[in-house]
């Protein structure tokens, strides 16, 4: 049996576009009424999962869903002609690229029954990310259906918010021993909504049946919500024994950091200081929504969006960090850049599953030749620009539903996951 960690990207799906959705994500934001290209923002997608195998990770995928949500619409009275904009606009979304809101993980080593469990995010504080769910269990029950394996939770019952594993983080000495789960809920502050509920991350941990005294609850500090960390991982990241955070991460820090220390005495902090690196920096470089991994050839890869390259003060700290001995060895941008705008980083796409690949249904593992076979259709299908006032064309719907069904019937999927 070979237990490793396992990244799973969500393809991006053809409806990708900037309708402006997420309060408190403040790219989201500041680009509503942008012009998307959904067929770039697969292929950097697509590019970023093959930098993943290149380095030698093992790498699945999750698949878009069928857009435009009519069931959704219908229960809410309404259908896709004669939806007001806004609900129009959530029932095309493109959401569920974002693959770290998919669930919650909590990997066989650290369950006691030794099954890795898995809990379907119910995303219930964005109206469009509230409907994502059902087509993401009946995903998640596809590609982990070895019930000897795996045991997958349906949604915490709003109105507990749950986002999945953007708000978890799991330290252990290596994948595949018994680790530590710290889970983050947020605060409602005056400005933002709090996304993660305390009580849905308790009830994740019961169902999980985690060990109380290795499960963490922490709360994201107020002035990180504020300044645009909607999810926790955007201004703290995870890997093995390693914890990568900003110093205003989370309220509490001191105590936070005196228990990991108990609960796992190899850990290692890195904390980069406000003196070096802001908040507002920390959030517009997205340098913490990396991909932390452990790389065959020993030590770790940030693997951080290109944009962090652009902040100065960012980047001098990333090679002073290289430079010295430390655990991160390398830093490898990627270009998601069609995500990043809609304030999806390298860690969003991806949902990290440790377990033993041999267990997991293989049509959701790719491989180099699996990239360029979906590479290829999603070049010959995806549209290549949306603009918010196309999402009510007919032919543009045709499109997108094309799309979907050439890529699920290729990969064998349609018997699974038609509507
Ligand atoms: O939920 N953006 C997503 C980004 C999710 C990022 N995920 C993690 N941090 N793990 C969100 O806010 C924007 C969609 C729009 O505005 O059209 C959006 O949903």
């Amino acid at each position: 049996m070979t237990v490793r960690e396992i990244n799973f990207d969500g393809v991006i799906g053809p409806s990708h576009n900037y309708a402006g959705l997420s309060i408190g994500n403040l790219a989201s934001t500041k680009n509503a009424g942008e012009i998307s290209r959904p067929r770039a923002a697969a292929l950097q997608g697509v590019e970023k999962m093959r930098t993943n195998i290149r380095l030698g990770l093992t790498q699945g995928i999750f698949l878009p869903q069928w857009r435009p949500d009519a069931g959704w619409l219908s229960a809410l009275g309404t259908d896709i002609a004669n939806a007001d904009p806004h609900i129009r606009a959530a029932a095309m979304s493109a959401s569920s690229m974002w693959a770290a809101n998919a669930a919650t993980v909590s990997p066989a080593a650290d369950t006691a029954d030794g099954r890795t469990h898995l809990t379907v995010a119910n995303l219930v504080t964005m109206p469009h990310r509230s409907h994502e769910w059902p087509q993401t269990l009946k995903q998640l029950r596809v590609a982990f259906s070895d019930q000897s394996a795996f045991t997958v939770h349906p949604p915490i019952p709003p109105p507990f918010g749950d986002e999945g594993a953007a708000n978890h983080m799991r330290l252990s000495q290596s994948h595949d021993t018994p680790g530590v789960e710290v889970f983050v809920h947020g605060p409602a502050t005056a400005r933002f909504p709090a996304r993660q509920h305390l009580e849905a991350s308790k009830a994740i941990a019961r169902l999980h049946r985690l060990d109380p005294a290795r499960t963490l609850f922490v709360m994201q500090s107020e002035e990180a919500i504020a300044a645009g960390a909607f999810h926790n991982d955007v201004v703290a990241v995870a890997n093995e024994h390693l914890l990568f955070a900003h110093e205003l991460a989370f309220a509490q820090k001191d105590r936070f950091y005196a228990e990991l220390r108990e609960a796992l005495p190899s850990v290692q902090i890195i904390e980069v200081p406000a003196s070096a690196v802001s908040l507002a920096d920390a959030i517009r470089s997205y340098v913490f929504n990396a991909q932390l991994v452990t790389i065959p050839e020993g030590g770790m890869a940030l693997i951080l969006p290109t944009e962090a390259r652009d902040v100065p003060a960012v980047w001098k700290w990333l090679e002073d960090l290289v430079a010295g001995n430390g655990p991160i060895r390398r830093i490898i941008p990627v270009d998601v850049h069609q995500s990043m705008a809609n304030g999806g980083g390298p860690a969003c796409l991806r949902l990290r599953v440790v377990a033993d690949p041999a267990n997991i249904d293989p049509r959701f593992l790719v491989n180099e030749s699996k990239l360029d076979q979906i590479a290829a259709i999603i070049s010959e299908y995806w549209p290549e620009e949306i603009a918010p006032g196309d999402l009510a064309d007919t032919r543009l719907i045709a499109q997108i539903e094309q799309s979907w069904l050439a890529l699920i019937d290729h990969l064998q999927l349609s018997g699974d996951l038609m509507p």
